[in-house]
């Protein structure tokens, strides 16, 4: 049987179920940047780009050199092509503007350039993740302020979300809000090739993530919570618990997809608004896409997160994804509280 590549089942589903083509450019444009950025990754030091940057991104996080050149990809790919009204990114402070030399089109492309960006001088998996909206009427407006409005939609009004992952293999898993396709770059071809046709989620597991070495600053239900989890078989929930963390969001999610499991990022009391390290709009909305797409749940712990009004575009959430029966535990734990 000839394999399906990322182009031809994008087109399938422009056929089959209305897919828009230039929603289907913009995937195509968006994996040809990630393919781009899987080369710089994989060549480490050899490409010069490890290390870090003299400069702060807008949440006063050093930024690696592969982080801004991520970024600088992601942003020449997509701006000529005509797809979209504007793009908002981790690493910029505000919206990008479509320079006014080249046409604008119906959507708005959000993304985490490299994700788990802590581990690229280490040669540990880190990833691109991506978010698309579609604009509202107002956005072509050149006002800052305007276009900033225009992204700060709830995460169900997602129309595609995906991420690469650059580990052993580069990976591409994406949801057009009809289940989760999983597609492994062919280095020869040059191309994403199907490979899993249908990402699902189990809905139990006995595996979590979390970052244990923050115990201490958590909120009491998700203490709780987790003492069950170590607690094992001889605990309330009656079953020994495997740990594992990368500490990059693609990679756990992606495990995740792969044999079950829950990811948590919980509150933290050392932040101003306790909110948790993630942003919702570059990882907690695309990531609860996928997830939910592929049958599993994500919360913040007391709201589905895809119901979650934006404020700000770099606002931060708390994350509980994965396996159901455990998103609803720890969600009905916060819940009781
Ligand atoms: P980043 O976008 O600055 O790389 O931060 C997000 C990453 C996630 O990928 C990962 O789950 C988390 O930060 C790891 O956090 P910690 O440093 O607490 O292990
Ligand atoms: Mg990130």
């Amino acid at each position: 049987m000839s394999r399906v590549t990322l182009s031809r089942y994008l087109i399938e589903q422009t056929r089959s179920h209305n897919t828009p083509a230039d929603l289907r450019f913009l995937i195509e444009v968006v994996a040809r940047a990630c393919k781009e950025i899987s080369h710089a990754v994989s060549k480490g030091a050899l490409g010069g780009v490890l290390g870090s940057m003299d400069t702060e991104n807008v949440q006063g996080e050093v930024q690696k050199k592969l982080d801004v050149l991520s970024n600088e990809i992601l942003l020449e790919a997509n701006e000529w092509g005509g797809h979209l009204a504007a793009m908002a990114s981790e690493e910029m402070d505000k919206a990008y503007q479509i320079p006014g030399r080249y046409p604008k089109g119906a959507y708005l492309l959000l993304f985490d350039p490299l994700d788990g960006s802590s581990n690229i001088d280490v040669n540990v998996s880190v990833g691109t993740i991506f978010s698309v909206l579609r604009c509202p009427d107002d956005c072509f407006s050149q006002n800052d302020a305007l276009a900033e409005r225009a992204f700060l939609q709830p995460g169900y009004r997602q129309v595609a979300a995906g991420y690469a992952l650059y580990g052993p293999q580069t990976t591409l898993v994406l949801t057009l809000g009809e289940g989760v396709k999983g597609f492994t770059l062919d280095r020869e071809l040059g191309s994403f090739v199907l490979t899993h046709e249908h990402m699902q989620v189990p809905p139990s597991t006995s595996e979590f993530a979390v970052n244990m070495s923050n115990q201490r600053h958590w909120e009491p239900p998700v203490t709780r919570y987790v003492s069950e989890l170590l607690a094992g078989a001889d605990g309330p929930l009656g079953k020994n618990y495997n740990m594992r963390w990368i500490a990059s969001m693609v990679a756990d999610v992606h495990r995740i997809l792969t044999r079950g499991g829950l990811f948590m990022y919980p509150r933290d009391a050392r932040e101003p608004d306790k909110a948790g390290k993630l942003r919702l709009m570059y990882e907690a909305n695309p990531m609860a896409f996928i997830v939910e797409q592929a049958g599993g749940a994500a919360t913040t712990g007391t709201q589905r997160i895809l119901d979650v009004q934006p404020e700000a575009l770099h606002q931060r959430v708390p994350v509980f994804l994965g396996s159901k029966e455990e998103v609803e535990r720890v969600t009905g734990y916060h819940n009781q509280a």
